[in-house]
């Protein structure tokens, strides 16, 4: 542990030093209060500070004035000398915050004794800060990967997008919202046309590669409030709110388009388009859904690659 002595009188200087060295403590010594100061602000591991109430520069009740004053997670423990004796004396040191006291002529067993008891106190202090910091440390830990757990949760891993369950938590909202506002919404599906067949021949990686692929043209076509999600396998949805019929077949076109004249590396790409608007007719979020998924039964009946609202 390091301590700092502040005090002019060579002769108590050099007693005091003698015997807290004789304890292993390291010890800064200074004969003025500037001189204190400044080594206290520049080594904010001295944690004891034993000091003289009359010195040159800054007294010693000024000197722990200031120390109060400073921030920081440890305490400093401030024992004050002084030859002053007396109730006065010791009620301004205690209310410019001095710990303890030490009357000249100095008694160096319990000069001892009193360093002694600073150590305790410091060493439980340092103890409940070390603590707390662990704690928030953990806490931190912890907030991080409850935020990494419960993004993992809504995400599907292949492909990034929104999985099934979080576009259904979606979907729902967001029909009750629409069927209460009375604005439009409208909802896509697309299903990659002969993607079985592709998997057999090219292989799942392969297979894998186009899935994502497909998700990326999704991403760079719809506007921030649309919701994509990965439906099922190699099916997707995307939520439009505020998007009537119209905007909905025309979004659908255009990804269709996108999708159909990407450069893929070893074989075309298509996929099928099924578009459902909210009506008096869809009464639950589930039969627009069904509306969505039959007119992509009808895309596929026509030949795949097609739009059906
Ligand atoms: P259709 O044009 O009628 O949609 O024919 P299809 O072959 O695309 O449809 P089908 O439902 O018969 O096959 C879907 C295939 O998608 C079968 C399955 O192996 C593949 N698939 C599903 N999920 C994944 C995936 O995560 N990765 C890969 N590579 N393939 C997948
Ligand atoms: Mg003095
Ligand atoms: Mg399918
Ligand atoms: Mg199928
Ligand atoms: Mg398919």
């Amino acid at each position: 542990m390091k301590l700092l002595l502040a005090e002019d009188d060579p002769y108590s200087s050099a007693l005091i030093v003698d015997a807290v060295r004789r304890l292993r403590y390291e010890v800064v010594v200074v004969d003025d209060g500037l001189e204190a100061e400044h080594r206290l602000l520049e080594d904010r591991s001295i944690r004891l500070v034993i000091s003289d109430w009359v010195m040159p520069g800054l007294d010693g009740l000024e000197l722990c004035r200031r120390l109060r004053e400073w921030a920081g997670p440890f305490y400093t423990y401030f024992i004050l000398i002084t030859a002053r004796t007396g109730l006065d004396a010791r009620l301004e040191g205690y209310r410019a915050g001095v710990d303890d006291f030490l009357t000249k002529p100095l008694h160096l067993d319990e000069l001892l004794a009193r360093v002694e008891i600073a150590r305790r106190i410091l060493e439980m202090q340092e103890g409940l800060v070390r603590r707390s910091l662990e704690l928030e440390a953990l806490k931190h830990e912890l907030e991080e990967r409850n935020a990494r757990l419960a993004d993992m949760a809504v995400t599907d891993a292949l492909t990034g997008l929104r999985n099934r369950r979080h576009f259904h938590r979606l979907f729902e909202s967001n029909f009750l919202m629409a069927a209460e506002s009375g604005l439009p919404l409208t909802v896509i599906l697309l299903d990659v046309d002969g993607f079985k067949r592709y998997n057999d021949t090219f292989g799942h990686p392969a297979g894998d590669e186009v899935l994502v692929a497909v998700a990326e043209e999704l991403r760079r076509n719809v506007r921030d409030r649309d919701l994509i999600a990965r439906y099922g396998g190699e099916e997707f949805v995307v939520l439009l709110p505020r998007a009537g019929a119209a905007d909905g077949v025309a979004l659908a076109e255009r990804l269709r388009q996108c999708i159909a004249g990407r450069s893929w590396p070893v074989d075309p790409i298509t996929a099928s388009f099924g578009v459902a608007t909210l009506t008096p007719a869809s009464p639950t979020p589930s039969a627009l859904l069904d509306q969505a998924d039959r007119a992509l039964y009808s895309s596929k009946q026509r030949g795949r690659n097609c739009v059906t609202h």
